[in-house]
């Protein structure tokens, strides 16, 4: 990606994003008995022992944190006093890295340009040092004692760090939604025009969005038809026949993620109105699971308050024939969603801190369970799938005799549903739909 042209703003708010996150470093590393931290960007992953192809390069989240600058072995030395930017320049001629965006990462960091991490070693401050990332080696390299490498309570304590977003964040993240976004809008107007190769929808997905599949933050996810219910679906394949489309696929800016899910009909398929009407209503659902949020409120309330919303539109649309309240609490709605309402995003799509305690046994895979603050942004992502196994479970169940199975057997065909924004909680109260606000400019 080209961040060709940085506006002056976005420069001010990153210098201000740095400030902030020393200030935090600084009483992390005050907290845990250490005088500075080496953030190293991470060296370049052989795929397998048995050949020479290597990952595509991606640093660790922690430096990517400090700047969106993508050169191997690179390091942000972290002081309580200060941040310096080390820069280290590949020699080589296989390859040339990415093109860094110097008027902003000089805006915000000292900045040395430098040919090896060998010359930090000499630069490194005094005191005890500790270094974060996943290249052991490097520490070595810098004479860091082993036991000094991801020490836990300075790793926790950064990452605690990082749940507060910072007006820098919300805005690269702001622009990640809108990549995706104009990705998005491309996917479905392939679907509307008939294509029915997963394969072909991706790359269309891509082409808008102006990415190539290794720049992505994760794997999308493009499932027509049945494969709406693989909740992961990614090998493509074609569906001639599919009657719908669910897409989840984001986009990076400056190193930051989007994860953004839709999902379309088409109207000439057979009982496309009754899953329209769904889509519909989860969609409504999904907005109003939104409005709940509030700051102090825990993340696990309103994802329980989700399956009660469930409950109701699965009640009003049939597919139930008994209360929301008792859809909800005998399970049905569970084996229909069967994944958490959302998880935490940032520099990581499923982003650290804020699932220090385990959900409660009926929601296994939630990853946000903490209380909602000031700051944070986060996915918000029902979905309500035809599961044949989980369908199965249900139905050997006494809770299963509330379904109504022939209507079920005949949505079957289109998968499932999700929609996920990205959203962030305002400080000063209610919330900003990074998402919905991409899609109304796209
Ligand atoms: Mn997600």
């Amino acid at each position: 990606m080209n961040a060709a042209k940085t506006s002056q703003d976005l420069i001010a708010l990153y210098r201000r994003h740095v400030e902030i996150a020393t200030r935090r470093a600084a009483s992390a590393l005050e907290k845990t008995g250490f005088d500075a931290v080496v953030l190293h960007a991470g060296r370049i992953q052989h795929r397998s022992p048995f050949d020479d192809m290597d990952w595509p390069f991606v640093p660790v989240p922690m430096f990517t944190y400090y700047t969106p600058l993508r050169w191997p072995d690179s390091a942000v030395v972290v002081t309580k006093t200060g941040a310096v930017l080390w820069a280290v320049e590949a020699s080589g001629f296989w390859e040339r890295p990415a093109a860094p965006d110097w008027s902003l990462i000089r805006a915000g960091l000292q900045t040395n340009v430098v040919p090896g991490l060998d010359r930090v070693k000499g630069s490194l401050p005094q005191g005890k040092i500790a270094f974060i990332g996943h290249e052991r080696a490097a520490a070595a390299d810098l004479g860091i004692a082993a036991d000094d490498v991801n020490p836990g309570p300075l790793v926790e304590a950064l990452e605690d760090a990082r749940v507060e977003k910072t007006p820098y964040e919300i805005e690269v993240m702001a622009a990640a939604s809108r990549r995706a976004a104009r990705g998005h809008r491309a996917a479905a107007e392939a679907f509307m025009a008939n294509e029915r190769s997963e394969l072909r929808i991706h790359l269309a997905y891509l082409r808008a969005s102006d990415q190539d599949d290794a720049e992505t933050p994760y794997k999308g996810i493009v499932a027509l038809g049945e494969d709406a219910a693989v909740l992961h679906h990614n090998i493509y394949v074609d569906r001639p026949r599919a009657g719908s489309l669910l897409i989840d696929a984001g986009a990076r800016y400056n190193g930051y993620a989007s994860d953004i899910t839709r999902t379309y009909v088409d109207d000439r398929a057979g009982d496309a109105e009754a899953f329209r009407a769904l889509v519909e209503g989860l969609d409504r659902l999904q907005q109003a699971t939104i409005e709940d949020i509030t700051i102090g409120l825990n993340y696990e309330s309103l994802h329980d308050g989700c399956h009660l919303k469930l409950g109701a539109l699965m009640a009003e649309t049939g597919l139930v024939t008994c209360s929301a309240e008792a859809a909800a609490e005998q399970g049905i709605t569970r084996a229909f969603f069967p994944h958490g309402l959302g998880h935490s995003l940032g520099v990581q799509v499923h982003d650290v801190s804020c699932r220090k305690r385990e959900p409660k046994p009926e929601n296994p895979f939630l990853r946000h369970t903490a209380a909602i603050t000031a700051g944070q942004v986060f996915t918000i992502e029902p979905g309500l799938y035809f599961i044949d196994a989980l369908l199965a479970d249900l139905k050997a169940k006494p809770a299963g005799d509330s379904v109504r199975w022939s209507a079920v057997e005949t949505l079957q065909p289109f998968g499932g549903i999700r929609i996920e924004d990205n959203v962030y909680v305002r400080p000063e109260g209610g919330t900003r739909n990074l998402t919905r606000e991409a899609f109304a400019a796209a």
